[in-house]
């Protein structure tokens, strides 16, 4: 029998039928979820290898000590109670995710702001949404997002600003895909050519950080043309005139923003056209848009064209900020954000004596409490005496990790609630506890289009592990306000959560009133709802229908928004602009899709990309170790030469960590400034200077233990979780003899009886195998001037139970006797298809996607690599392009 639960990776937020098998899964995509109609990406197909226990926290631990339950609550209670008590209630602080479920948020918010009363909750949303929420409130009066998804297959013409669907939604771009294959246009406003930009109709390519003056533009062109729909305005809008007047103040002519956004004129004018043309335009905006200094005003100016255009409200039309994490929604609505309280209320003293009536609580917080990046800062400089961080993983995710990780050192009390034992942030914390993972939780969380969708537990709570709300209830009853916090179950924290949006509620458009009767067996199979829901009980797809806004005369507004370009401009020392993101397989910092080697496949290692005449200049070549130093740090991976970075742009994956590869971290390079209206960091753009990392030597290592290496080395490694071992690429600048300290260090312990071991000193290459009787235990091999041989084949003799006698007469030259192995990327996660095989199938005649499915087995079962299969047929052949 399978559970229908939701996924727990993007904001997509697709419907799972799932049947559980002793502890693994087999997910499938739930055919009745609205949001997904039985698709699913590569992650969410691969979750059966990414929920078993290996490196869970089964129990809480104090320091390395494993502690009981009580022991552990009563710690916490007693560590902020002491430092309130003596510090007052904003010396402590929570930081928290869009990972949690909706009824953990709420608990959470709850405490902090109704219980402690500081505003000290903040939570990794802050990252991510801050700034197109702002945008919303100041531009709607409330934040609300104002589409759904059926308005993405409505749609004439999809806009990509600052979104690499095709990796990062991808269950939503082949829903976009099918829609263009019926006539729909797309738009993509990226500097990178991503695989989304790759098959639309039209990339524009623009100067990073030139969004706003690319969107004034637009404005200004439809003003122009006679594209505003004068009537909306008057009768919906305010600001038109003001937003008007600020326009004239920069030559709005089209090449005028074609240079200041470097593309090509004729490029620009062809999208302001289709864009005056198109009544159905649907515009998506997501961390190209909000990760930016000027990320609310690039919000806004997005915003500004639908409003002018009336095209908000109306099927196939409206400004669509997409939800990264699978709950960033949720948090939104209850209350995670520093700046607001729960149920879109803000700090007025209306909204804070309906809270402290609402919950009977002694002290609602007065004032918006510290945003993520403050927060930390304030926690450096010792203003936070006690921090709780609930699933994220600041010392990684957070601009400046090496900062990040100096204030969690120096902090006096950290706990971390995870469902992992180790990981860069879990690796400070003084206490350690224990959460419920995916497939044992239970709640609800909501998605990009505002769906409420249960989360349903699969497997038995493992070992000590707890729901993430009743740890907080739990410690919320230590510290004396049990009363308040004595709920049973989810579904009681849900109830009164859906009771407080209709607490006196006149004008607040997220009500969920409706649910508030919900009893246990109703709430278990609650169907995916989207708020607000009417007094009938119906969900409401799409907001503003009626022109009405939530502001207090319910029209919107427009707000001018001046360009800026990058905070911190490029000069002569740091001339290239780093950008980072996101890989198509991985998610964040690594800790679940890095237990699934297929997910491994497609970016197995952090990298650089860079443009093939800067990598030139700067003497770097293809696949070599390249350091990449900004004003903040420095970090080093292999690099990348491709013509889709612009000349002058970098870009770096945001996900590789201190457990998988610490010289590659992206976040060692970011620094720390934000937008100052929603505190939302500037991770797309650090000024930055690239060199070759010059190595001495290289080596990779395979062994059946991840293995991480000593500190004191002078080397850059990274591991890569492979199905039967784990491998470990290194490379370094020491001497023979450190080169033999490492080796030292790898082979100790080994039970192997027998060393099969090949040296030739004149290339300094040095191989070695160690066999536990007929099976392999290690392999290093490490080379100065000699080259390396493929990994993949000794790699997977780790799979296999014993040895034999070929395997054996070849394993020091590392491949199969007489079978050269591909090195060519994976390209297809799901079927292992690899790009050299894809190239051959199109030789052979293959000249479609689905030509190429039928000859390899790629793109044909979650689709998440069809762009990339769609680039490969265009380069090979020209004419292919439309069949894609
Ligand atoms: N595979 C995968 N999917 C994910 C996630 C994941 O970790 N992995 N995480 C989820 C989360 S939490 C989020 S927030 C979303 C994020 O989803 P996206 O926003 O699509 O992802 P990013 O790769 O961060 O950034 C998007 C694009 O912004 C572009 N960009 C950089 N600078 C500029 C600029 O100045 N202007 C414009 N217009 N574009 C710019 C980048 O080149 C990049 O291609 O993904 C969600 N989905
Ligand atoms: N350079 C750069 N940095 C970025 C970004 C970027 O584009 N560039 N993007 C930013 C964005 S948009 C985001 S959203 C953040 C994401 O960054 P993080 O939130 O730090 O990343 P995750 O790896 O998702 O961390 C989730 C943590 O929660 C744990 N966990 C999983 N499920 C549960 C649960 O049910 N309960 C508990 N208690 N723990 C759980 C996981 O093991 C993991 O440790 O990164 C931000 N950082
Ligand atoms: S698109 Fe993929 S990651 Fe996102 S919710 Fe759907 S299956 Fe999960
Ligand atoms: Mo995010």
């Amino acid at each position: 029998m399978s559970i229908r639960t939701t996924c727990p990776y993007c904001g997509v937020g697709c419907g799972l039928a799932v049947k559980p098998q002793g502890r693994t899964v087999v997910a499938a995509g739930d055919p009745e979820h609205p949001a997904n109609r039985g698709r699913l990406c590569s992650k969410g197909a691969a979750l059966g290898s990414t929920v078993g226990l290996e490196g869970r926290l089964l129990h809480p631990m104090i320091g390395e000590r494993r502690a009981g339950w009580s022991e552990a609550t009563a710690l916490i209670a007693r560590r902020f109670r002491a430092a309130i008590e003596r510090h007052g209630p904003d010396s402590v602080a929570f930081y928290v995710s869009g990972q949690l479920l909706t009824e953990d948020y709420y608990a959470a918010n709850k405490l902090m702001k109704g219980f402690i009363g500081s505003g000290n909750i903040d939570t990794n949303s802050r990252l991510c949404m801050a700034s197109a929420v702002v945008a919303h409130k100041l531009s709607f009066g409330a934040d609300l997002v104002p589409g759904c998804y059926e308005d993405l297959d409505l749609a004439d013409l999809v806009v990509f600003a600052g979104h690499n669907a095709a990796w990062t939604h991808p269950v939503l771009f082949r829903r976009l895909e099918a829609a263009r294959a019926a006539g729909q246009r797309h738009v993509v406003i990226d500097p990178r050519r991503t695989d989304t930009a790759e098959v639309a109709d039209l990339h524009l390519p623009l100067r990073p950080q030139s969004d706003v003056r690319l969107w004034n533009g637009l404005l200004a062109d439809l003003i122009q043309r006679g594209a505003v729909d004068r009537a909306y305005v008057a009768a919906h809008v305010s600001g038109f005139a003001e937003v008007e007047a600020a326009l004239a103040r920069d030559d709005q002519s089209l090449a005028a923003v074609a240079a200041d956004c470097d593309l090509i004129p004729a490029d620009l004018e062809r999208f302001y056209a289709w864009f005056a043309q198109t009544p159905r335009t649907v515009s998506l905006f997501s961390m190209g848009a909000n990760q930016s200094a000027q990320g609310v005003a690039k919000g806004l100016a997005i915003i500004n064209a639908h409003l002018a255009t009336g095209r908000i409200g109306k099927p196939g039309a409206c400004p669509f900020s997409i939800t990264g994490q699978p709950n960033a929604m949720g948090g939104r609505e209850t209350g995670g954000m520093a700046n607001t309280l729960a149920a879109h209320m803000d700090f007025e003293p209306e909204s804070r004596a309906r809270l402290a009536r609402f919950w009977a609580a002694p002290a609602v917080a007065e004032r918006a409490g510290l945003k993520a990046v403050e927060l930390f800062d304030a926690v450096a400089e010792g203003r936070i005496k006690a921090l709780w961080i609930m699933a994220t993983n600041p010392a990684v995710s957070l601009p400046g990790t090496g900062k990040v990780r100096e204030a969690l050192k120096a902090c006096p009390f950290v706990v971390v609630s995870d469902v992992m034992a180790s990981g860069d942030t879990l690796d400070l914390a003084h206490v350690r506890l224990p959460a419920l993972a995916w497939g044992e939780k239970d709640g609800t969380v909501t998605n990009s289009e505002r769906r409420i969708s249960r989360q349903r537990p699969l497997f038995d709570p493992p070992g000590e592990a707890r729901a993430d709300w009743r740890i907080v209830a739990d410690v919320a009853d230590a510290m004396g306000f049990g009363e308040a916090f004595a709920w049973r179950g989810p579904g009681q924290v849900f109830r009164e959560w859906a009771r407080l949006t209709a607490y006196e509620n006149q004008d607040r458009t997220l009500n969920l009133g409706p649910l508030v009767g919900l009893d246990q067996a109703g709430y278990d199979a609650l169907a995916p709802v989207q708020w607000p829901i009417t007094p009938a009980g119906e969900g409401t797809a799409r907001l503003f229908v009626d022109g009405r806004f939530q502001t207090p005369d319910g029209r919107a507004l427009m707000n001018p928004v001046a360009p800026q370009g990058a905070a911190i401009p490029l000069d002569g020392a740091f001339s290239l602009a780093l950008n980072t993101g996101r890989v198509r397989d991985h998610w964040h910092t690594l800790t679940r899709t890095g237990l699934a080697p297929e997910l491994c496949r497609h970016a197995p290692e952090p990298y650089v990309d860079i443009h093939p005449e800067d990598a030139a200049a700067a003497g770097v070549t293809e696949g070599a170790l390249t350091r990449v130093r900004t004003a903040s740090g420095e970090a080093v991976a292999p690099a990348r030469l491709t013509d889709r970075q612009r000349r002058g742009d970098l870009f770096m994956p945001m996900h590789w960590t201190a457990a998988y590869a610490p010289a590659g971290r992206a976040n060692l390079l970011v620094g720390p400034t934000v937008d100052p209206r929603s505190g939302q960091p500037e991770f797309k753009h650090s000024p930055a200077q690239v060199r070759p990392y010059r190595e001495t030597w290289r080596g990779f290592f395979l062994s059946r233990q991840a293995w991480a290496a000593p500190s004191d080395l002078d080397l850059v490694w990274r591991r890569i979780p492979q199905d039967g071992c784990q491998l470990h690429e290194f490379a370094g600048r020491g001497d023979d003899e450190e080169r033999e300290a490492l080796r030292r260090v790898l082979i100790k312990g080994s039970p192997a009886a027998e060393v099969l071991r090949y040296e030739d000193q004149t290339v300094g290459s040095l191989r070695e195998a160690f066999l536990d009787g007929d099976r392999l235990d290690r392999v290093l091999f490490t080379a100065t001037t000699g080259r390396l041989p493929p990994r993949e084949w000794l790699a997977a003799l780790f799979t296999q139970g014993a040895l034999t006698a070929a395997d054996r007469s070849t394993l020091l030259i590392g491949r199969a006797p007489g079978q050269p192995l591909s090195t060519a990327p994976i390209v297809c996660a799901c079927r292992g298809v690899r790009a050299d095989r894809i190239d051959a199938a199109i030789a052979a005649g293959a000249d479609d996607l689905d030509a190429v499915a039928e000859a390899t087995g790629a793109g044909a079962a979650c689709g998440s690599c069809r762009p990339q299969i769609a680039h490969q047929l265009r380069t090979r052949k020209p004419e292919a392009l439309h069949a894609a």
